[in-house]
Parts: C-alpha cells; structure tokens; sequence
C-alpha cells in the first residue's frame, strides 16, 4: 500500500507531467520494462503535455503476475468488507473531482463543466454503488434431498483484464473495476492510448487503500498491450468498451482461450419525436441527447432522429437556436459548453463524413455557429456540430458510427414508419422516445430493438441502472448488480452429502 496521502493538485499541467511515464504495477509506479514511451497531447493545443508508459507483453506479464499473487488473499477478505472498502475508495475519490476532471478535460478536450467534472464525480459514485453490494455476492440453498444439503456460491473468476477506451476513461473503467474488485477479483486495466493519464491518477489514489496488486494499470498501443492481456493465460475474463472492429478482435482471442468477454460497442442510437410530443422537452432533450458537450463522442449519442413530417422544420430551427446558444472552446474555461475532438485522427475522420453528407444528393446541412476563437481553432481539434436534414436512413451517414458533432434529422409520416427506420440499425444501444400518448409509449417501449429506451427523457447512464446494447452494441450488462454477478463471478454448486 502506498504510504502517503495524495495531497490534491488542481493544476493539471502539472499533474501530468508528474504522472508521465509510468504504469501501476503492485502498488508501485513504474516505468515500461523497454523504457519506451508515447506522448500525450492535449487536444485543444496541440502540444504535448506529458508521456505514457509504452508497455508491451512484458509489462502486461507483471501487472498479471501481481494480480494473480494478490488476488487469493483478497477474495479470503469478507465480501461485505471488501465493499466497505471500496465506499471508502469512493469518499477518498470525492476530495479528488476537481483534480481528475481538470486532468481529464486537459487530456481529452472534454469541456470541464459540461463534462469532465461530471465524469469525474461519476467514478466516486460508482464506486460508492459496488461498495454497498457486497452483501449481494450470496448463493442459494436448493432442495435437493432430505439426505444432502445443496448451496450455490460466488466465486471470484480471478484476474479480470479491463480494456478501455478514451472517450469517458475514468468512468467507463469505474464500471468495470468495481463490481470486479468487490466480487474478490483483482485486475488488470489496460488504458486507452489517447488518454492514459487520468484513469492512473484514479488508480494511484485508489492503491492508497487497496493491498497492492489488487489494481494494476499498464498503458500502450492496442496490439502491443492491449492484445498481450487478452491473451494472457493468468487472465481469466476480459471486459471491454470501444470499436465493433477491436471488440470482434478480443472476443476472438478471448474464445480462442474460452474465457467470458462482456464488450460495449458502439451505437447509433434513434429518437423518435412524435407529432403529439411537447417540441420544447423534446428539443431540449435531443440537443442533451447528441451529446454535443462531448463532440459527439459518445456511444449512446442521440445520432438518428425521426421527427413527425408536421413538426420537422420547427424542431430543426429550435434545436439549432440551442446549439448555436452553445460556446465552443478551451475545455478548461467554466464557460465552455463544446471542447475539442480527441485526435486528429478522429477529427479527419469526423470531417469526411461531414464531407460525404454534404455531397449526398438530397440532404442539407445546418451548421451550428458555435466556434471559439481564430487563434483557437488554428491549434485545437475543435469541429462546428452539423445536423444534416434530407438524409435516407440508409445513407452511411446514418449507418455508420461518426463519433462526432454531427446528427442526422429524419422526417416521417406515421409511427410504424418511424418505428422500422429505428430499428434498421446494425446496433442496438439506446434508443428514447418523445410523445404524450401512453399506448404508443408503451409499444415503443416493446419494440424498439436496444438495450436501454427511454420515454420522454434523454440518455442517462447512472450506477444502478443495467446499461449494455444488443445487436453489434456489445454483449453483456453494466453498472448494475446483476453486471457484478454475471460477468465477475461464477456460480459453484456445493453438495454435501449428509447420509
Ligand atoms: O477504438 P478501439 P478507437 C468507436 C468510435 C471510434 C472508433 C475508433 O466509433 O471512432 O471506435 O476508436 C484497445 N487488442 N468507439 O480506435 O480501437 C485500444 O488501445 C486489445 C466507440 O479508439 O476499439 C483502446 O484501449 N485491445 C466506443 C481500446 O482498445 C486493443 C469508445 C479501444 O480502442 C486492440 C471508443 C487489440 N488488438 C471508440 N486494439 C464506445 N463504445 O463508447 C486496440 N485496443
């Protein structure tokens, strides 16, 4: 265990370069054992602002190796003390939000105020969720015969490798080393290589009061760290967040080992805005819904929206009114709404979607106006939400994941229209609809094919509520108890025999 309180350090320029460089390995920082590393850069300026350690299979082989040492002695630890813990992880994070979301904000772009901070507050209270669920980890008795008494047990699966991605680091990692940990596993966390910086901030603080090896993090590249902890023969279940493509990789690998993988994919998520729906709540839900305050980067991003043929065109000024409402530019100023892209890498790939919908014949973009400064957008990665109108649901457009500023408004004449467009969708993430009628409500609630739908409300991820997709969306549940027990735990049955 560390030895020190971590005093906080709200300057995150600082706390970066502080941070550079190395992994979480058995309570210690070090760095990758081929001394390499990756810059990191923040999005908004272009320049870099520390490094990350470049692990390869080597480094993987340590943070494995730890945990497969540490992990025996924590699952003897009580269940319900093992959550105790971790609610004390959460009251220790707490004194922390305002550090990691300026971390945060500084690595990925993400406005600090719209975003980041939010982010950051999130992970305590996941962990203050799973803390109070360690009571839950129970089995049950089954009536077998008068001679035998059966039981049912939860047993930790072991080493759990958790995979995350850059675009809510801290939170989507909360999601998943929480319940792993409170369930007696100890884990692996391999961090995105765009954003490595605030999910070891978290870890470090967390390793202040967890027995060392029960939380590992390594950074690097996807096929030279990621790859190597997937296959790894000490890794006994992997747990991932990203893209369709990497998500088929590791559940590839990880059946090849015939190990359990829950993934969260991608989405394209529909909303469906009824002729008999309050237009104000539903403007004001769709602009919160395309999750412009993160660029659009966001699984469950509001990205195909069907609106009543009557109610189209105003629906389409009122939200551009609220967009253009919306200031643009540094993610650390508390009154910037919209932050930057990630990467460039993102951001050119976000533009030759822009691009290609601007050449679909037929379609029209309304560009929102919000924009910061000229001097700004020379460096930062900052692109102006579009809403393209006029486009067919079978368009790439509005197919494709864009993870970006941009949404696509569809007109339609009658529900079971709307409805079918929905569902015509390789993913199955979320999907919300807006209407005062009960029955319709009810029906969409039915038939929407996704993991989560919402009625009159915009998308809400919040511990206790069971979140995962179908379709390519991913496979498995999160931030819900029935995460914990499904996917880090195994069920033993115990027959003892009384005769
Ligand atoms: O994802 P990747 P990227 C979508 C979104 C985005 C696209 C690409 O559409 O534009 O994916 O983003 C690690 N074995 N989402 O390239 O590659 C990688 O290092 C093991 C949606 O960032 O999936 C990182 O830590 N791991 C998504 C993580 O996988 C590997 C969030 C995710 O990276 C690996 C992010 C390998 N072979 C992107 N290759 C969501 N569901 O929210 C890479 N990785």
């Amino acid at each position: 265990m560390m030895e020190h309180a971590l005093a906080c350090e709200t300057n995150p320029a600082r706390l970066a370069e502080a941070l550079s460089g190395v992994n979480l390995i058995d309570g210690r920082l070090v760095p990758a054992r081929s001394g390499e590393t990756l810059p990191v850069v923040n999005p908004a300026t272009g320049r870099q602002i520390g490094t990350a350690a470049a692990s390869n299979a080597d480094d993987v082989a340590a943070a494995v190796e730890a945990a497969q040492r540490a992990q025996p002695a924590w699952a003897a630890i009580a269940a319900r003390k093992r959550g105790t813990m971790l609610a004390e992880c959460a009251r220790l994070l707490n004194a922390h939000v305002e550090e990691l979301g300026r971390l945060v904000a500084l690595e990925t772009g993400k406005a600090l105020r719209t975003e980041s901070r939010v982010e950051a507050s999130v992970v305590a209270d996941a962990l203050q969720f799973y803390g109070g669920l360690g009571s839950e980890l129970k089995g049950e008795s089954v009536p077998f015969s008068p001679e035998m008494l059966t039981v049912t047990t939860r047993e930790p699966v072991g080493v759990v490798g958790v995979i995350i991605p850059w675009n809510a680091p801290m939170m989507l990692m909360a999601l998943k080393i929480a319940p792993a940990i409170v369930a007696g596993n100890c884990v692996v966390v391999k961090s995105a290589e765009e954003a490595p910086l605030a999910v070891l901030r978290v870890c470090q603080i967390l390793n202040q009061l967890l027995p060392p090896g029960v939380l590992n993090i390594v950074s690097g590249f996807g096929p030279e760290c990621g790859a190597p902890l997937v296959a790894h023969p000490g890794v006994r279940k992997i747990t991932f967040t990203g893209s369709v493509e990497t998500g088929r990789l590791v559940a590839k690998a990880a059946g090849e080992k015939l190990i359990p993988v829950t993934l969260e994919l991608g989405g394209k998520s529909p909303m469906i805005v009824m002729g008999d729906a309050d237009l104000d709540k539903a403007v004001a839900g769709a602009v919160a819904g395309m999750r412009f305050t993160r660029q659009g980067q966001s699984c469950t991003a509001a990205s195909r929206i069907f609106v009543h043929e009557r109610l189209h065109d105003e629906f389409v000024a009122k939200v551009k009114a609220k967009v253009d409402a919306m200031k643009m530019g540094d993610p650390l100023d508390e009154a910037t709404d919209i932050g930057t892209l990630i990467s460039r890498e993102q951001r050119n790939k976000v533009l030759a979607y822009i691009d290609a919908g601007r050449d679909t014949p037929g379609a029209s973009a309304i560009e929102c106006s919000a924009l910061p400064s000229d001097d700004a957008l020379k460096e930062g990665l900052y692109v102006r939400p579009v809403i393209f109108t006029g486009l067919d649901n079978r368009s790439r457009l509005a197919r494709e994941e864009i993870f970006g500023p941009v949404t696509c408004v569809i007109a339609f004449e009658n529900y079971e229209d709307a409805l079918a467009q929905a569902n015509d969708s390789d993913y199955g993430l979320a999907a919300t609809i807006w209407t005062r009628d009960l029955k319709t409500a009810l029906d969409a609630s039915r038939r929407l094919e996704a993991g989560f739908v919402q009625i009159n409300q915009n998308i809400v991820v919040q511990p206790g509520l069971s979140y995962g997709g179908v379709k390519q969306s991913g496979l498995g549940r999160e931030a819900s108890l029935e995460a914990m027990l499904d996917h880090f735990t195994h069920k033993k049955t115990v027959i003892f025999n009384l005769a």
